[in-house]
């Protein structure tokens, strides 16, 4: 495996992927070397056959604290334009295999920003979720205000962004922002992972595919789509295997293909 600096990379049981953030020092903030390495775990996780979900987490303490705002604090419009800053910062949502974020703690910012980016969210009691850009004269630059809006409605997004204040894990979930809340967050996610990693792997990629395009387009447009993934999946082996097997009264073994 490779050696990295900023977080942890393993594969903790069958089939499942674990990315730990692992800055401690900084609360996780997210750097651009942090990314480097979290692009690089993520692209390496997609290619590899045997892992077909994954977990994001980081510390008791923190998910993530946001962007490292000491590394921006001196920036110029013109540095952060020519360098493109955060453009290669949301990789996460390129990945075809689901990633489910595990967060206790600060997810603030950037932080929150990287947890919205994941497909599942699951959040300890302690997790303590904000935009708080707002008090450092900025907005959400990596999809808070998208993301946020579309998950929590207007007029809580407009307060949430706006106030920079934090919310509980409790809110979250009442919101729906995360799925559920849970005093073991990191057993619980690799246990949905795991869950998911039983599946056939073709078809859960098809259906992330079709519930994201769901966010993107009109109601009729996704509708459609989802009916020619659907079709296309009976050029599937799972298809056959997984309706074979049912009608045979027995469990499917997936080709995950
Ligand atoms: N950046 C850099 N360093 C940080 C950050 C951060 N975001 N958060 C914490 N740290 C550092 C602290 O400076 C401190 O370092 P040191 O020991 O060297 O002084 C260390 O982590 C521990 O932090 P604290 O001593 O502050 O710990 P506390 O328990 O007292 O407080 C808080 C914890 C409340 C989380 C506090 O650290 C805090 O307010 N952090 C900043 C939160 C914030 O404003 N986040 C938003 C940043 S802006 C942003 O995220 C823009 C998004 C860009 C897009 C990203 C796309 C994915």
């Amino acid at each position: 495996a490779p050696q990295y600096n900023y977080i942890l990379a393993s594969r903790p049981a069958d089939g499942v992927g674990l990315i730990t953030l692992n800055r401690p020092k900084a609360l996780n903030a997210l750097s651009s070397p942090l990314f480097e390495e979290l692009n690089h775990a993520l692209a390496q996780f997609d290619e590899d056959d045997g892992v077909r979900a994954l977990v994001l987490t980081g510390s008791e303490k923190a998910f993530a604290a946001g962007a490292d705002i000491k590394e921006m604090k001196d920036k110029e419009y013109s540095d952060v334009f020519k360098a493109k800053f955060l453009e290669n910062w949301s990789l996460v949502t390129q990945i075809r295999k689901p990633i489910i974020a595990a967060v206790s703690g600060y997810a603030l910012g950037g932080g929150c920003e990287l947890a919205m980016m994941c497909d599942i969210i699951l959040a300890s009691p302690t997790a303590v979720f904000g935009q708080p850009e707002i008090n450092l004269g900025i907005i959400p630059g990596g999809g808070g205000t998208q993301r946020l809006t579309r998950a929590v409605g207007k007029s809580l997004a407009m307060e949430l962004v706006l106030t920079g204040r934090n919310f509980t894990a409790a809110e979250a979930a009442s919101w729906g922002l995360v799925s559920r809340v849970s005093e073991n967050v990191l057993d619980d996610a690799l246990a949905v992972a795991g869950n998911i990693a039983s599946k056939s792997a073709i078809a859960v990629q098809a259906a992330k595919e079709a519930v994201n395009i769901a966010l993107e387009t009109s109601l009729t447009e996704g509708v459609r789509y989802e009916r020619r993934v659907f079709h296309g999946l009976f050029a599937t082996k799972d298809q056959k295997e997984g309706m074979a097997a049912f009608a045979e009264k027995r469990k499917p073994t997936w080709a995950h293909s």
